[in-house]
């Protein structure tokens, strides 16, 4: 696990904190000169030259040890058993170890004067064991890394097996399910599609009991978590996490709160619609304020894409059916991934070096346990390029190929600058790249790229097309920040494992407007059912990157001298937008995340305007439709 990776996804290594500017130990000791009648020669401090030495030996272990958990993770992640299990375990452990003493080495430079890349390059340091601080202690440490390998391997290996009774064993041709037990997969082609509320909720049910079995072990990892947290300066392990983004914690979660309050209203408003033609299709299930969680077409109705049937402006209008188009130009799974390079080539970027052709995962293996969470890597912190990914040939997967070509293109980007440096911005700009592409993937650029037939272009097209992409982008964003909610209040404390399935949904309720389709009690563990819980990645970057990936867009379609509604702006094939995108990937995490945001949009704030503009039709639209309902939850 690369710390790239896991911007990627996964890693347990970090992904990505990208450097706190504040000295992480708020006790800087200085030395009080006494004055003394003999002239005492003055104790001498660390150097410039010290520190100089002290990263360039940081620079080169982290290299090693980083390579190393990388490779064991690759192998663990697509091929989990009990070896590589342990293979991965031991190589976080040896970085953990170094970790542990290299943290505190780094404070003897505190209180010294350095050149600006050395600065940073400490207290990246600092921030280093993000997003799994272990404690300095061998057994502790140890169990910590066993802890976090098991807690992934688990949530890869999950499976749900149907009752006799179960009127899912019928359904598996349909779906393309081959085994008797369902993967997550399989689990979710069926949510997709089925429209049958008894069956999405056995589905549903069925994956949530996957989670229940690693309550225990995750209670462990976030106290040791926390132990590793404390012991270099923070209050636990959520704090440390917060301290990533150049700003104080409390300051990063006011603004966190900020940028929310800027797109509420318009979720409310696309909540209240789609809930409107939910209670039209679903009649019996007596849908109230909140939407039951099973009926939004994904496992943890954190984006609707799959119920844009339900919802389609104008129904009668022409269907973008880019799913159909793939398939009728049967483009395979590298072709599928080809097709979202060719994006980023167009821009004037490199393409992807012919090891990522050869050593990707593609395609689910069917002989073997594998995460298939897609994930994007860079192995070997050296333009070993990688995505882990079990494609399956629709729209969907399109776009999240184009989601990790931007993890690929950062790490590419970046990879010359030292090992702290080799980090997104921060990690909300490593996962918003690649949507910013995908932002560009538009009705034009489809139909221009022959993928499908015809185009309409009028006001009624337009909103469909917004209403399918708001379904990814804005019912997205109250989960994306809830997650890490949750987690923050779970870490500190203030959520007691007694009570973290009923905080789980209290926020769910409070955010999304979402409920549980069944009763809940603290016998489940329903956050152990989305990935990143159980794989440690922290969440609230997701968040981030669906605003940014509005103000990245802006910004590159107006270097592209786009004019117009934003949502038509495509940069496909614009050197000037590339430019732009690659003068800012080339920066990595060497300048505070302000700076990069400037670098690319000229704004030195996050800020949803952007997004707002993009939907602006849309929202209008729904405000009109709205018209006498309760809106709210
Ligand atoms: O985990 C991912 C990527 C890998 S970084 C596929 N995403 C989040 C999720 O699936 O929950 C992308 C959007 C949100
Ligand atoms: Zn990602």
């Amino acid at each position: 696990m690369s710390r790239p990776l896991l911007a990627s996804g996964l890693v347990l290594v970090s992904a990505c904190g990208a450097g706190d500017l504040r000295p992480v130990h708020n006790t800087v000791v200085v030395a009080t000169p006494t004055t003394t009648t003999t002239a005492a020669p003055a104790p001498k401090g660390p150097t410039e030259e010290d520190a100089k030495k002290f990263l360039v030996g940081v620079d080169k272990e982290l290299r090693r040890l980083w390579t190393a958990q990388s490779r064991a993770d690759w192998i663990n992640k697509t091929y989990i058993t009990v070896d590589s299990d342990e293979l991965a375990a031991d190589a976080q452990e040896a970085q953990m170890a170094y970790l542990n003493q290299v943290i505190p080495q780094a404070t003897r430079f505190d209180g010294l004067a350095l050149p600006e890349p050395l600065r940073r390059q400490l207290t990246l340091l600092k921030l280093a064991s993000l997003p799994t601080p272990s404690p300095n202690d061998a057994k502790k440490r140890a169990k910590l890394a066993d802890l976090t390998v098991w807690l992934g391997s688990e949530y890869g290996k999950g499976k749900y097996t149907p009752k006799e009774d179960s009127k899912l064993p019928k359904l598996a041709k349909a779906y393309g399910v081959k085994e008797s037990a369902w993967n997550l997969e399989d689990l979710s082609r069926l949510m997709a599609k089925e429209r049958d509320a008894a069956v999405l909720l056995e589905a549903w049910k069925g994956w949530h009991a996957t989670g229940h079995h690693l309550k225990a072990k995750y209670k462990e990892y976030v106290e040791l978590g926390n132990e590793g947290a404390k012991e270099i300066g923070f209050a636990d392990m959520g704090a440390l996490w917060r301290a990533g983004y150049d700003m104080t914690p409390e300051a990063f979660e006011q603004d966190t709160e900020r940028l929310y309050t800027q797109i509420k209203p318009l979720y409310e408003q696309l909540h209240c619609y789609v809930r409107k033609q939910l209670r039209k299709k679903y009649p019996a299930e007596k849908i109230g304020q909140k939407i039951p969680a099973h009926l939004l077409g994904n496992m943890w109705a954190q984006d609707w894409n799959n119920v844009y049937d339900l919802v389609e402006p104008y129904p009668g209008a022409a269907k973008l059916d880019v799913t159909a188009g793939l398939k009728k130009k049967k483009v395979d799974e590298k072709g599928l991934v080809r097709i979202a390079e060719k994006f980023f080539v167009s821009v004037g970027l490199d393409p992807l070096p012919e090891t990522f052709w050869e050593r990707s995962m593609f395609t689910q293996p069917r002989d073997r346990d594998v995460v298939c969470h897609a994930s994007a890597w860079d192995v070997n912190f050296n333009n070993d390029l990688r995505i882990k990914m079990c494609v399956e040939i629709n729209e969907e997967d399109l776009l999240t190929a184009h989601h990790e070509l931007g993890h690929n293109y950062y790490y590419h980007y970046y990879y010359k600058l030292p090992m702290l440096f080799q980090q997104g911005a921060n990690d909300g700009f490593h996962e918003g790249i690649g949507d910013t592409i995908a932002l560009s993937v538009t009705p034009k650029y489809l139909h221009d790229i022959d993928l499908v037939p015809t185009v309409q272009k009028d006001d009624k097209a337009a909103l469909d097309f917004l209403m399918k992409t708001a379904l990814g982008k804005i019912a997205f964003l109250p989960f994306g920040k809830l997650i890490d909610q949750w987690r923050w209040d779970v870490f500190s404390g203030k959520t007691k494992p007694g009570d973290w399935n009923k905080a789980w949904w209290q926020l769910r309720e409070r955010y999304q407007g979402v409920a549980a389709p069944i009763a809940r009690t603290e016998a489940d563990f329903d956050a152990g059912a989305k990935y990143h819980v159980p794989g440690g990645v922290p969440y609230v970057r997701y968040f981030l990157a669906h605003v940014y990936q509005f103000q990245f867009h802006r910004a590159l379609c107006k270097a592209a001298g786009h004019t117009g509604p934003l949502h038509e702006c495509s940069i496909y094939g614009n050197k000037d937008a590339g430019k732009k995108l690659e003068a800012m990937l080339r920066l990595g995490a060497s300048k505070p995340w302000p700076e990069a945001m400037e670098v690319l949009t000229g704004e030195k704030t996050a800020d949803a305007a952007a997004l707002l503009e993009y939907f602006a039709p849309l929202s209008k639209w729904l405000a009109d439709q709205n018209k006498g309902e309760q809106c709210g939850f």
